[in-house]
Parts: structure tokens; sequence; C-alpha cells
């Protein structure tokens, strides 16, 4: 038994082992590289003022945004990392146009593929706002020993066997599910460990909303509705409710899975089919909330559900406390 009061990560997998998918240690490998591309991309975004890595990188990526130099290292380390793994035989990135496929020897029998978004919120990074790595963990369907294709990362989010996001904020947490609940480990800067802080982290009821009411004009009715039902006195149901909007999916998310409250990103003018992507933003997110006892909706249909068309695909998202969005659908 170690003398350090707190169970650590790899402590956590070996331990686990026996709950975790197959069991044969593909998980704890693909998670204990996760570890260690967070750690080093922890390093980075914890200088960022202090070394020449912010501003654009002078690429752009599929959304036509500037990439900053972190979404490119992030993207890097994280590839790097899954490669090494072994367990892996290819990646979808927001940071890439197509599917990377990982076609060397040791990842080609490889059963796992991932989506994930390397540094979400990136356009923070230069204000000091909590920012995150979103990821998505499918079996392939395709054979292993042939090169992934396309079809191995266009599954429903309800196949997906883990998921979870870093936050890089005031700690930095590795939060995950693998069906069995939703886990939180803060990483010990002293240590460079990931150290189990939150067990089983559950969503309360909600008080609170988060949205970018700019796009106000363009929301649908049902949302617009939603709004001021959460804006309307009512003190015995403790309305209004507070409203709370950080502009980085990862950290507004995180508070409401901790608190209770519901994040909204519907369809809006300048983004018609919502602005988060299904692969890695929605269905990583979606899949925790409901782990932790909420639920996530396009507005049509849950998540999870969604058979999705393209790698970059855009949905109307709501997900966090159930007690909000069966409201919010009452209003839809
Ligand atoms: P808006 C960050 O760029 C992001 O993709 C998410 O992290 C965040 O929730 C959303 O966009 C914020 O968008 O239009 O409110 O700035």
């Amino acid at each position: 038994m170690n003398s350090y009061p707190f169970t650590t990560l790899i402590e956590f997998i070996i331990a686990k082992q026996a709950d975790i998918m197959e069991a044969k240690g593909e998980f704890s490998r693909i998670l204990y590289s996760l570890g260690v591309a967070a750690k080093m991309i922890n390093k980075k975004v914890n200088k960022a003022g202090l070394v020449d890595i912010l501003g654009a990188a002078g690429s752009t990526n599929i959304q036509g945004e500037d990439q900053k130099k972190l979404d490119v290292f992030a993207d890097e380390q994280l590839i790097g990392s899954f490669k090494a793994s072994g367990e892996v035989c290819g990646v979808a990135t927001e940071e890439n146009d197509e599917i990377v496929v990982f076609d060397h020897e040791m990842s080609k029998d490889a059963k796992y593929i991932i989506c994930m978004d390397p540094l979400d919120g990136s356009s923070n990074i230069d204000v000091n706002v909590s920012i995150g790595t979103i990821f998505s963990i499918y079996r392939r369907i395709t054979p292993r020993g042939s090169k992934p294709e396309l079809k191995d990362f266009l599954q429903k989010g309800s196949r997906q066997v883990a998921a979870g996001y870093i936050i890089y904020g005031s700690s930095t947490m590795l939060v995950y599910t693998t069906g069995n609940g939703v886990i939180g480990f803060t990483l010990d800067p002293s240590l460079g460990e990931f150290c189990l802080s939150h067990p089983a982290i559950k969503t309360p009821p909600g008080e609170l909303y988060s949205i970018n009411e700019g796009n106000y004009l363009a929301f649908p009715e049902g949302v617009k509705r939603f709004l001021k039902y959460c804006q309307e006195k009512k003190e015995d149901e403790n309305r209004p409710y507070t409203s709370r909007y950080i502009g980085s999916l990862v950290a507004d998310f995180h508070r409401n899975l901790l608190k209770g409250g519901i994040f909204l990103y519907p369809q809006t003018l300048s983004n018609p089919n919502g602005k988060l992507r299904l692969l890695y933003e929605c269905n990583p997110i979606a899949f925790i909330a409901e782990q932790a006892g909420g639920k996530a909706s396009s507005g049509k249909t849950r998540v999870l559900d969604i058979l999705p068309e393209s790698l970059h695909q855009r949905v109307p998202f709501y997900t966090g406390s159930a007690n909000l969005i069966d409201k919010l659908e009452e209003f839809l």
C-alpha cells in the first residue's frame, strides 16, 4: 500500500482491470497513453503566456478556424501517444480533415478507434480561460489487420465503449466513463500523477442555464420560451435560475456536471445545424452526461441515437440535468 493518501490513475486502472471492457489491458494502455499526452499538453497550457506557443500556427482546420499552435501541439501529442499504446488503429480529430490511419505494424491489429477534439475552446487560450481535450473510444467494425475506414468512425454515440475529457483549469482533471458511472482524477503537479478525486460523479437537478444569448434572435421559438421560463420569477421553484456561460464547452459542461445545470447550443444564423461537432464534442459529452444521471438531446432526438453522416457533422446540442432537459423538451 503506498503512503500517498490518493489512488493514482495507473493504480486505479490496474485495480479496475476486470471491470474495464475486455480487461485484457487494452483500455488501460489507451488510458495510460492519454494520461501521458495530457501531462505534456498541460505543461504547455500552463506556460502558454511564457513561451512562444500562442497565436495562429498559420494553418486553418476544416472549420476554417485559425489553428493555434497549442491546437496543433495537442493534436500531435495525442496522436503520438495513441499510436504508442498499440491499441488504436486510427483517429478522427477536429484538426485533421480526414481520418488519421495508424498503418504501422503495432497498430494494424488494434481493436479501437478514437474520435477527439485535441484542444477544445482554444480561442480562449490567450485569455487564460479553461480549455479541454475531449475523446471518444469505439471498437472498430472493419476486420482487425485491415486499414480502418470511415465507417469505423461514423458509429452511433450509443456504441462508445469509453469517453471523457481533460479540463486544463485551476486544476487539471481527467473525467471519463466506460459505461459504469463517471470518474474524475485530479493532476497533482508535484507528483505528475492523476489522482482519484471524484470516484462517482452524479449530476443533481439543475437551476442554472448556459447559452450564448448573443444568438437569441436566431434561436428556435421553443428555446426562447425555455429561456423566458428560466428567467421568470417563481420563488417556490427557485426561479429565476442563474445564467453562467464561459464559452468553452468543457468548462461550461464540467461546472454543470458537478453542480447541475443545462448547456444549450441551438442552431444559429451562422451555424444553422448548430456549432458543436457530433463525433468528438457532442457524443463523448452526451455519454458522460447520461452516465452521471443527466441527458443529452439534439432537440429532436437523444444525441447518442444519431447515426453520423460525416466526420465533422454539427448538431444542435442540449445537455445537463435531466429535470432541465425534460423541461426544455416540453417547450421544443
Ligand atoms: P460561441 C469553442 O470555440 C467552442 O467550440 C466550444 O468550446 C464552446 O462551447 C463554443 O465553441 C462557444 O461558441 O459561439 O458561444 O463562442
